[in-house]
This record gives structure tokens, C-alpha cells and sequence, in this order.
């Protein structure tokens, strides 16, 4: 990178728990161009570093911590930072984005990412402050919930530190433990909690006291005061301050895609008790991740009268999906989740796939649908690993495999699909099923695009659609990295984003230079999993078998279906435009044409010559 380019620190620091060792790594300049940050570096860390084939709860997995240029600077949203690593659940590429003091203090300690490798010999905290970075014991706080253990790490470390830590899930190996912060936010769907625990390391805790330097100040300033404001014109912003996600249970009843029954179908009896609307009736407090312009932590009393912060995802995969129509019911679950530190959407999709397979007598559950109290226990069972709770720690398709009966485990590579149905959205399927990661919407939250543009088409319009919104959602804010509910609740332009970047690093990257860069990323993750799993089946882009197989029986779009030839063709027209092969896997030329020599090399293997 040329001397003029500033906004990263180039710098990540790498600390061998094994060892207790820190060093610098100064990363080449062409990394920060080619991948920008956050998730660009984690799959680039992990492609170039984690030894193939590596066990992902053993000491050789790296677990990354990664900002990007824009993270703890002005601007809507700036504070949030990626997780990621071997996943111990789908055995592929992890990731997960958290909103953290961590990510600001990270910059502010003057990294631009931190790998964790090898594993600690007993219970520890590792400290980075500035430059420094060392192990404290923490057997004091192993073994305490998220909650009881962060309120320590204040006590401990003060009020201006970033915190990072697991919960007795992470601990015990949860295959879909994540890592929490803030009392509420919580991060690493694909169990990059667990690999946490596995590392023995209970909590990072960051502090700095460097200020990111940007190269033009007063164009970033203008830019990031434009942006400010666009959110806060916008004519979505009042009734996003009123509801935040939560809007979406209406929304999903509606459409005919909230999840209910362990995603029989599509609607659900007691929305109304569940939704945005009865929320803002009950809610205490608004909290945000750091940064924020637009707050969205909406905080309820469960029923036991307890704090909690709740989102859309947890309610509908804790609530309607686990037949729960009491939102206190909902949010007491979603608080022990977030105590235990276990992912909602993969905790929610284990849960029912365990209560319908019990109802179909195959599995010996003390719990039934809508059974709140029961669920609670065995939620505190997963996390601790008691009984029936140590099978359902595995998630869902192991727990299927088990059992014998998988068509109804609703998962993609082994992760839970998120709170949308999809027997009537084969584009939101589409989504599920490419997603980098698993069944994670993040990438591709293609279902209201679909409700609008015709549900049941399969056309290459929406897998073209699918594709644009995985370079921007998947790709331009999880490398900034930033949160994306700026453009994609409150309607802003992706240019504000592309004007904060080149005002930040003085690169002049156009919307079309980033898409470059999360295709190249795409690529990348999509080589980590061939590598893992040592080639590719097309079975592993299939959404779920039940939505094929069962249609809706219930609700306005009853009988419908997925049908599975025309999936397929949509699914080739995807790696089409991708440039992949038919087999799934990137074609050697693409990879090259991306700058990923080695990763094409390990794809000639697998050249089909078509
Ligand atoms: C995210 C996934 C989501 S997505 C939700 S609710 W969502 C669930 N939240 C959980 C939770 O809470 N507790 C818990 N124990 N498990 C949870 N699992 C689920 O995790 C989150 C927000 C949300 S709320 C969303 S959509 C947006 N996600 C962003 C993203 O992915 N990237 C990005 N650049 N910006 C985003 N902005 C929004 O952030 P994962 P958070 Mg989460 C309590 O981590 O693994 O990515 O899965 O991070 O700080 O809580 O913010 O309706
Ligand atoms: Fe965090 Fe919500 Fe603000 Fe995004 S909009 S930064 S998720 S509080």
C-alpha cells in the first residue's frame, strides 16, 4: 500500500495462547485492497493460516477478531466488528458480526484484526491494551453466565474497556455457541463461541487510546453529517425507532413466512401477543451497539420480570416457531440464550426439530410445543450439557441423524435457517442455501423483494437480485465494517458508504470495486469449504427437504410448495453468474480473474471443463 493510503492500521495482532506470546504481523498492503477488512481478512487469514483439514475445537483452529477501515469512526453505525473461524457445526467457513465497544477499543488500540491461536491450559482472559497483549486467569469466572461473568469484567477492567466473552455454552462446547457482548449482543452464529471455550479463553478485553487517522478529515466529516442525516430524514426512521425488527412479526404473518411449528407453516395463531405492536406496549429501555443513529435494542420484562433485549429472529425462532404465543414466554428464553451465550435462530431450530420429533415418537422429551417453563430447563440442559440437553448441543442435523429422521432438520451445511419460511419463496431459499456461512439471512434478505415481486417465480431476475444483495450485505458491510440496517431499514444510498471509504483510506474505489471485493471473498470462503470438506456436492447448496416435500396447510398461500427441478435451475443459474462451476466450486479462471492463485490451483482438481 502506497504511503498516502491511510484508514487501516496495517497491523493485526496475533497471540498464541499456548504460548502466552503475542507478535505483530504486518499484513502486505494488497491485502487491505483486495479485502478491505472484517470478513475480507477473517476468510483471508483463514485460507492463508488455519491448517486444513484442522479439528475446529482444537487448539490449530484461529479464531479472528476483524474491523475494517470505517469501524469506531463517525458515521451511522460504525460499531460493529466480525468474528470468525472453523465452524464446529458445519465444519466450513464461520463468521458472525457483533456490535462492541470491543471494535472501537480494537481501533483504538491500533489493530486492524486479532487471531487467536492454540489454547490456553486454564481458564483465561486475554487483555490487549494498545500494543500489549497478555493472559489473566479467570478461573474465578469460568462457569458464570454472561451476564454475572461481564458485569466482573467491568468491575475488573472499567467501564471503558470492550468486552468479548462466552457463557456456559461456549464453555461446554455448544456446537452453536457464540460470543456476547453488552449484555445483548451476541455474535458467531456457527458456533465461533464454542471454539472460543475450546481456546479456554472466557473473555478479550480491549483498550486503547489511538484515534484512527482518515486521510481527508473534512471529507469524511461532510460525508459521515450526509449520512446522519439521510437516516434521520428518512420517512421509515420514526416507525423503525418504534419497533426496530420486532416490525417483522406482523410483517411475516402477513406474507405467510413467519415460522411456526418447526417450520410447518407459514403463519401463526398468537402473533398478535408476539409482535412489534404489543412490544412497544410493554418496553422498558432502548440500548444500541456503540456508534449507533437509529437503536434498535428494544428491552422487555420476561416473565419472570427480567431484562431483555429482543430482535425479530429470537421472538419468532423462541416464540411461534417452538408454538410459544406469550412475547414474556419468548423473551424468557431468549434471555437464558443470551445468559448461556447460545445462538436464538439454531437454539430455536434445534428445540422444535426436538418437539416435533418427539411428537412423532422418536426422541424422549420432557417438553411440548408452546411449553415455556419445560423449554427454559432444557435450555439450561443444552447449555450445561445435561441429558437430552448433550444430544440437542449438537444442533440439528446431527440431532437428526440421530434420531433417523433428517427431512424435517431445517439447516443448510448444518446451520439453522433463520426466521423466514420459504414453501412459497424459492429466492429466499436460494438465499439460505448459498449463504457463505449456512442458513444465516444475513447475506441475502431477499423475502421482502420477493413478496413484492412474485413469490412463486424462479426466474434469473431474482437470483441476479440474490446476488447483488450478497455483495452488499454479505460483501460491502462486512469488510467496512459497519451495520447495514442504515441502508437497508432506513433506505440510504450504498454511496454514502462508498464516500466514507475513499474519504477514510484516499483510495477512490467505485460501488463496482467493492462488489469486486466481495465476489473475490465469496470465491474465497466458498475454496475454505471445498478444502474442508474435500470437494463439493450440490446436496450442500439444498434448502431444507420439508419445504419441498410438505406444502403449507394453513394461511393464505396454502398448498404451496418448493419445486425441486425448478430449484435446481435456479441454483445453476446462480453459479453461472458467479462464475462457478457446475459442481459448486469456483472455476479455476474466475479464482485467477480474482487474483486467487492458490485457491484456483486447489480448483483445477476439481475442473469439470465445462
Ligand atoms: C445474527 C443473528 C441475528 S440477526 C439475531 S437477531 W437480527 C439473533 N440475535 C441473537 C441474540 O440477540 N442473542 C442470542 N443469544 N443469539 C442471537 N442469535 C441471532 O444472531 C444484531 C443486529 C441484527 S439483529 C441484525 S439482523 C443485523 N445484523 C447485521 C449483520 O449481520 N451484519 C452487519 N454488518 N450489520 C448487521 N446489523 C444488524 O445487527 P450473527 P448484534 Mg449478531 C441478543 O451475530 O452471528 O451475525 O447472527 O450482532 O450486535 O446483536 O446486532 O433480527
Ligand atoms: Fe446496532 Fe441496531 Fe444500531 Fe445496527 S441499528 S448499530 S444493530 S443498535
Amino acid at each position: 500500500m502506497g504511503e498516502k493510503v491511510l484508514g487501516w492500521f496495517k497491523r493485526i495482532l496475533w497471540f498464541d495462547l499456548s504460548r502466552g506470546h503475542q507478535r505483530e504481523w504486518r499484513y502486505p498492503g494488497e491485502m487491505a485492497r483486495m479485502f478491505i477488512g472484517g470478513r475480507g481478512f477473517a476468510a483471508k487469514i483463514l485460507w492463508d493460516f488455519m491448517p486444513p483439514g484442522v479439528d475446529p475445537l482444537g487448539p490449530g483452529n484461529l479464531l479472528v477478531v476483524a474491523v475494517g477501515p470505517l469501524t469506531g469512526l463517525a458515521g451511522p453505525n460504525l460499531g460493529k466488528l466480525v468474528v470468525a473461524a472453523k465452524s464446529p457445526l458445519t465444519g466450513g467457513y464461520g463468521d458472525g458480526n457483533i456490535g462492541s465497544w470491543a471494535a472501537v477499543a480494537l481501533r483504538a488500540a491500533g489493530w486492524d484484526g486479532l487471531v487467536v491461536e492454540g489454547a490456553a491450559s486454564k481458564p483465561s482472559v486475554l487483555v490487549v491494551e494498545n500494543d500489549k497483549a497478555w493472559l489473566e486467569d479467570a478461573s474465578d469466572l469460568w462457569g458464570l453466565d454472561a451476564f454475572k461473568a461481564y458485569d466482573r469484567l467491568v468491575e475488573r477492567y472499567g467501564r471503558d474497556s470492550g468486552i468479548l466473552l462466552i457463557g456456559p455454552g461456549g464453555e461446554n462446547l455448544v456446537r452453536y455457541a457464540t460470543i456476547v457482548s453488552q449484555k445483548g449482543r451476541s455474535g458467531g452464529r456457527p458456533g465461533i463461541g464454542a471454539v472460543m471455550g475450546s481456546k479456554k479463553l472466557k473473555a478479550i478485553v480491549v483498550r486503547g487510546d489511538k484515534r484512527p487517522e482518515v486521510y481527508d478529515s473534512d471529507a469524511y466529516a461532510k460525508a459521515a453529517l450526509n449520512a446522519i442525516r439521510s437516516v434521520k430524514s428518512s420517512p421509515s426512521f420514526s416507525f423503525w425507532m418504534r419497533q426496530g425488527t420486532m416490525m417483522t412479526i406482523e410483517w411475516a404473518q402477513e406474507a405467510s413466512v413467519l415460522p411456526s411449528f418447526n417450520f410447518r407453516e407459514g403463519v401463526f395463531e398468537e402473533y398478535e401477543a408476539i409482535s412489534g405492536s404489543y412490544m412497544e406496549k410493554v418496553r422498558v429501555e432502548l440500548r444500541s451497539c456503540p456508534l449507533c443513529v437509529m437503536p434498535c435494542g428494544h428491552v422487555v420484562r420476561d416473565n419472570r420480570g427480567e431484562l431483555v433485549e429482543i430482535d425479530y429472529e429470537n421472538i419468532a425462532m423462541l416464540g411461534s416457531n417452538l408454538g410459544v404465543g406469550r412475547l414474556e414466554d419468548a423473551a424468557l428464553l431468549n434471555r437464558i440464550a443470551d445468559m448461556m451465550g447460545l445462538d436464538t435462530i439454531s437454539l430455536g431450530g434445534t428445540l422444535a426439530y426436538a418437539l416435533e420429533a418427539a411428537e412423532r415418537g422418536r426422541l424422549e422429551l420432557d417438553a411440548s410445543w408452546g411449553e415455556a417453563s419445560k423449554l427454559a430447563s432444557l435450555v439450561y440442559d443444552i447449555a450445561e450439557r445435561r441429558g437430552v440437553g448433550s444430544l440437542l448441543a449438537e444442533g440439528s442435523m446431527r440431532v437428526s441423524r440421530r434420531v433417523g429422521e433428517t427431512w424435517y432438520a431445517m439447516h443448510v451445511k448444518g446451520l439453522e435457517v433463520s426466521a423466514y419460511d420459504c414453501h412459497a419463496a424459492p429466492g429466499m431459499a436460494l438465499a439460505y442455501a448459498t449463504s457463505p456461512i449456512g442458513a444465516h439471512h444475513k447475506d441475502a434478505w431477499l423475502i421482502s423483494w420477493e413478496v413484492q415481486h412474485g413469490r412463486m417465480d424462479y426466474s434469473p431476475l431474482k437470483v441476479r437480485k440474490l446476488i447483488e444483495m450478497q455483495r452488499f450485505r454479505g460483501g460491502l458491510f462486512e469488510t467496512l465494517v459497519g451495520c447495514r440496517f442504515p441502508v437497508v431499514e432506513t433506505g440510504i444510498g450504498l454511496e454514502h458508504y462508498v464516500a466514507l471509504f475513499n474519504a477514510a483510506t484516499g483510495l477512490s474505489y467505485s460501488l463496482d470495486d467493492h462488489y469486486t471485493v466481495a465476489d473475490r471473498i465469496y470465491a474465497l470462503i466458498r475454496m475454505i469449504w471445498v478444502r474442508e470438506h474435500g470437494g463439493w456436492s450440490i446436496e450442500m447448496d439444498m434448502p431444507p427437504e420439508r419445504w419441498f416435500r410438505e406444502p403449507l396447510t394453513k394461511g393464505p398461500l396454502k398448498g404451496a410448495r418448493l419445486d425441486r427441478d425448478r430449484f435446481l435451475e435456479m441454483l445453476k443459474t446462480y453459479y453461472e453468474e458467479r462464475g462457478w462451476m457446475p459442481n459448486g466450486i469456483p472455476s479455476p479462471g474466475k479464482l485467477r480473474s480474482l487474483g486467487l492463485h492458490d485457491a484456483a490451483a486447489l480448483a483445477e482438481k476439481y475442473a469439470t471443463g465445462s
